[in-house]
């Protein structure tokens, strides 16, 4: 049977010239075809003669790696898939708490973190059974370069299938803890196939990497976007609008979470010269304002495509890189909207969940927003009573995000019937933020909601009740959330009340308290 890993579709695309540059850093360095085929083969050989016992479920290892972007850490990603282990890419604004979940849920053979966190994250792998711990830093320095400085760069990729798991990634979850969606080598590389026909990718494309690359914009959308199309990547270790502007002159393809755009839009160099040579601009992760959208068709003089993903289906929707011949010469990109169902992807919207996954819908009304196809994730690592409550009787997954079809097929998102906030393209459960805060001594209860904010898209405030008696101070919640949650999930207010608003079955109004908020940032 043909090997269906998705490194050695990767490393097909791969030109035939392996001298020429794959990656461009923004700090000066390059990297050729050749230089990410023999790193990922001594990274890959590194990990296989690791003494790792066979699990008795038959789960390959996983690899979780909690680091600094770098090349190298996309190198450790391909190099676990290289291997046939699993990857679990984890943010670096995770704290410890996050990081001792993840780590017991997941139970890697392997964790890879920065130098200065090597500390604490080992003490906490090595007691979840970890035997493996190595670090990884963003200037091209640590053990798991040393070691694998020392291993063979050749190497034959493990042999998978299309169902084999490639990859968990966390997504926070509503009722507070995260479920790591398994995603297999199948999932990514069909979405990735799709994707490089849908946005056109053409041989001479370059894109600008400039996303964080734990999560699925940037790690697998933008990579394997590029890599399959044999693609150089100008690699932003971290997103600075005036460098991302910059190199405009030098790239064809950029992808960004609406903020980088808002970003973009607020610098003077953002001009249509500046950006004459780019073929596309795309946008998702969070909704586009339409005044964004237009801004963007006026200063860069390029029309925004938005595409609509999730952790557990990757790419779902999106509009079209041209007219879409399924849907006629109309269908062009269309600012508001994620655009149509991929090729191969099957959309639909229903009804209020009666058990049955819903009833169908006319077009233009509003409901549940459900997804099936070759992208779609098999379930949660571990849960599988969650993974059957999010999935209709028919195998369409529920995105839990809000929307309606149009006659013409276009998808437009209008709200999410899960209780998220997307901060700067970064998912905040205010179920899991509300957890810490109602621990805190002298604190009843809490509710987070998520209020408009020109920057991030989105932020949460928090309003906080204090036990009968006790007196609270917002800016040390805000202190002691902080040192137990990533920081994007900090609110951004704090706000002590004498009681929260509730409707006559006793359950909190969010609605009332986001129309008090929702001017709050409006002037900042
Ligand atoms: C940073 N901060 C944020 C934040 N990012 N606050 C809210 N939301 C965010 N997203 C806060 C920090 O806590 C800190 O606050 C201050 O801003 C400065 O931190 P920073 O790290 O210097 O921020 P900056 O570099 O400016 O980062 C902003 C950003 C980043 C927009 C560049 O958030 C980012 O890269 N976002 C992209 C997220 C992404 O890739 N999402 C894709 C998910 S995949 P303080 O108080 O500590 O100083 C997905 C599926 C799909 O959703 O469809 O793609
Ligand atoms: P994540 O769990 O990080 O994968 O985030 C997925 C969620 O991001 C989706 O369920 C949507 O709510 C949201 N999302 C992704 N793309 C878009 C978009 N273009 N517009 C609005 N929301 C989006």
């Amino acid at each position: 049977m043909r090997n269906q890993n998705l490194f050695v579709a990767l490393r097909a695309a791969f030109p035939a010239d392996l001298d020429a540059t794959a990656v461009e850093t923004d700090n000066g360095l390059c990297y050729s075809w050749r230089d990410l085929d023999r790193a990922t083969a001594m990274v890959a050989n590194l990990l296989q003669s690791l003494d790792i016992a066979p699990a008795a479920d038959g789960v390959p290892p996983r690899v979780a790696a909690q680091v600094e972007k770098s090349v190298e850490a996309m190198i450790l990603y391909l190099a676990t898939l290289r291997a046939g282990f699993v990857f679990l890419p984890l943010n670096t604004a995770y704290q410890s708490a996050e990081i001792e979940y993840f780590i017991g849920n997941a139970t890697p053979a392997v964790v890879v973190c920065g130098s200065k966190n090597f500390n604490w994250v080992s003490k906490i792998a090595f007691r979840a059974g970890t035997r493996h711990v190595f670090t990884l830093d963003d200037d091209r320095t640590g053990s798991l370069l040393e070691r694998a400085a020392r291993h063979g760069d050749q190497q034959t990729p493990a042999h998978k299938g299309a169902d084999d798991l490639a990859a968990i990634v966390y997504t926070s979850g509503t009722t507070g803890r995260s479920k790591g969606a398994m995603l297999s080598h199948g999932n990514l590389l069909s979405n990735a196939a799709v994707l490089k026909d849908y946005w056109d990718w053409q041989p001479g494309d370059v894109l600008i990497h400039a996303l964080p690359i734990f999560h699925v914009h940037g790690l697998f959308v933008a990579i394997h976007g590029a890599l399959l199309n044999g693609s150089k990547m100008l690699w932003h270790g971290k997103f600075d609008p005036k460098r991302v502007i910059a190199d405009l002159p030098r790239a064809t393809v950029f992808m960004g979470v609406p903020t980088l755009y808002v970003r973009m839009l607020a610098e003077p160099g953002l001009t249509q010269a500046q950006a004459a040579h780019m073929r596309l601009f795309i946008s998702g992760s969070a909704p586009l304002l339409i005044e964004i959208f237009n801004d963007w068709r006026t200063r860069a003089g390029h029309t925004i495509l938005e595409r609509y993903g999730m952790s557990e289906t990757i790419m779902l929707t999106s509009n079209p890189c041209f007219p879409d011949a399924r849907y006629g010469n109309q269908s062009e990109r269309r600012g508001g909207t994620v655009g149509f169902a991929l090729p191969g992807v099957s959309v639909r919207v229903r009804g209020e969940d009666d058990g049955t996954g819903g009833q169908p819908l006319p077009v233009d009304e509003i409901g549940g927003i459900q997804v099936k196809g070759p992208n779609v994730f098999s379930g949660y690592w571990q849960m599988p009573e969650k993974t059957h409550e999010e999935f209709t009787a028919d195998g369409f997954f529920k995105t839990g995000d809000v929307g309606k079809l149009d006659e013409r097929g276009y998808v437009t998102i209008v709200g999410r019937s899960k209780d998220l906030i997307i901060s700067g393209g970064y998912n905040v459960y205010p179920a899991e933020v509300e957890g810490y805060l109602n621990e805190m001594p002298g604190v009843m209860e809490s509710a987070i909601v998520g209020v408009p904010h020109p920057d991030f898209g989105e932020v949460g405030v928090a309003v906080v009740i204090a036990k009968p008696g006790a007196h609270l101070d917002a800016d040390r919640l805000i202190a002691q959330l902080k040192a137990k949650l990533a920081n994007f999930k900090i609110p951004k207010r704090c706000f002590i009340a004498s009681e929260l608003p509730r409707n006559t079955m006793g359950k909190v109004q969010k609605n009332l308290l986001r129309v008090q908020y929702q001017r709050l940032f409006q002037a900042a």
